[in-house]
Parts: structure tokens; C-alpha cells; sequence
């Protein structure tokens, strides 16, 4: 039996603008956030979880039927989920992102969950909610973003080692 692998579907965004979310926003962060690594910084599609080899081959082979056009997003303004996750919003193409979210489930037979793209930037570990609301307003005073266009999507393995994941491209699949 082959291994199980941690996958999910991922929009990868332009090295500048990790670049510019992290050194804008990420290297600000205290020691109680653990920042995620600029090169991870993604917008999620799909979670799919642990699959085999066998697997993968049929999630390529299933994606490989959407046609959907590529389409800009726009990435603006920092949040949390909670206490725990902060992200940078998408604010522009949503309704493209919701509608190849949706796409993607149809390829692959899956249920539609709530989709609420987002960039994580950090997971709080320490900060109490006062401090981390404080921390966000102050980055939201920056006016952060920035649009890219969207012309593919990418299926990621997730390596997880105790000094954080390493995110591996397995296959992209192109928007026409
Ligand atoms: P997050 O950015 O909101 O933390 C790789 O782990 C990616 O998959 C991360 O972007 C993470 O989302 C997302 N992810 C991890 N576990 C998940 C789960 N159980 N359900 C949905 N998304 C998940």
C-alpha cells in the first residue's frame, strides 16, 4: 500500500506579493503568532487530506475537465478567524473563486463546504483577543492591495515537520 500523502488544491499567489504581505505585515507580528513562511503563503481551494499515489493520479484526471477562464483576485485588508488565524481577505473575484470552488467539487464528486478564500498569514499561540485585534487594526491602517490574475491552480502536498510544513507542487491545472 502506498503511503498517504496530505493534498490539497491550492491558487498560489506572485512571489511580489508574498514578498510585500510578508514584509508588510508577517515580519511585524509578535513572537505569540506563528507566521507562516513567505514562500506557503496560498489562497486554499480544496482541503482534501491524506490520499494515496493511486489517488492523486485521479484527482488530475478528474480537474482535468474543468474549463473555467481565468479571472483577477483582489487581496485586501487583514482579519482573524477567532483568536487563531489571521489572513489577508480576497476582495475582488469572489464570485470567480466561489463558482471554480464549485467547479472543483463537481470534477471531484465532493460536497460543497462554506468557502471563505483566504491568505493565513499567522496562527496566534499567546496573544489574548484584545492585543490581536489591536495588532490587525494597526495593519489595516496600511491599506494593503494588490491584484493578480488567476490563471491556474495548483494540487500541493503538505509536508509537516516540527519546523512547519514544506508545501511540494504535485500537479497545476491551467485556466483557459
Ligand atoms: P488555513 O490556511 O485556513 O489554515 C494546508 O494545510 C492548507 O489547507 C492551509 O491553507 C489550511 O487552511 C488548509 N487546511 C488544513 N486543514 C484543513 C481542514 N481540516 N479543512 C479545511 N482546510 C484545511
Amino acid at each position: 500500500m502506498s503511503e498517504e500523502r496530505r493534498l490539497f488544491f491550492a491558487i498560489n499567489i506572485p512571489e511580489g506579493i508574498r514578498e510585500k504581505i510578508y514584509s508588510g505585515f508577517s515580519s511585524d507580528l509578535p513572537d505569540g503568532c506563528k507566521v507562516v513562511a513567505k514562500e506557503n503563503l496560498h489562497i486554499t481551494l480544496k482541503f482534501i487530506g491524506y490520499m494515496g499515489d493511486a489517488g492523486i493520479g485521479e484527482l488530475e484526471e478528474r480537474v482535468s475537465s474543468i474549463n473555467f477562464p481565468k479571472f483577477r483576485a483582489v487581496l485586501k485588508g487583514i482579519g482573524s478567524f477567532g483568536n487563531r488565524v489571521v489572513w489577508v481577505g480576497v476582495d475582488g473575484g469572489m464570485g470567480k473563486l466561489e463558482k471554480l470552488s464549485g467547479e472543483v467539487n463537481r470534477a471531484l464528486s465532493t460536497q460543497e463546504e462554506r468557502f471563505h478564500p483566504h491568505v493565513t498569514i499567522a496562527r496566534n499561540r499567546f496573544l489574548k483577543r484584545n492585543e490581536l485585534d489591536g495588532i490587525i487594526g494597526g495593519m489595516n491602517k496600511k491599506e494593503f492591495a494588490e491584484s493578480f490574475e488567476v490563471n491556474s491552480f495548483d494540487l500541493m502536498e503538505s509536508h509537516l515537520s516540527r519546523e512547519g510544513p514544506r508545501y511540494e507542487l504535485l500537479f497545476r491545472k491551467e485556466l483557459v
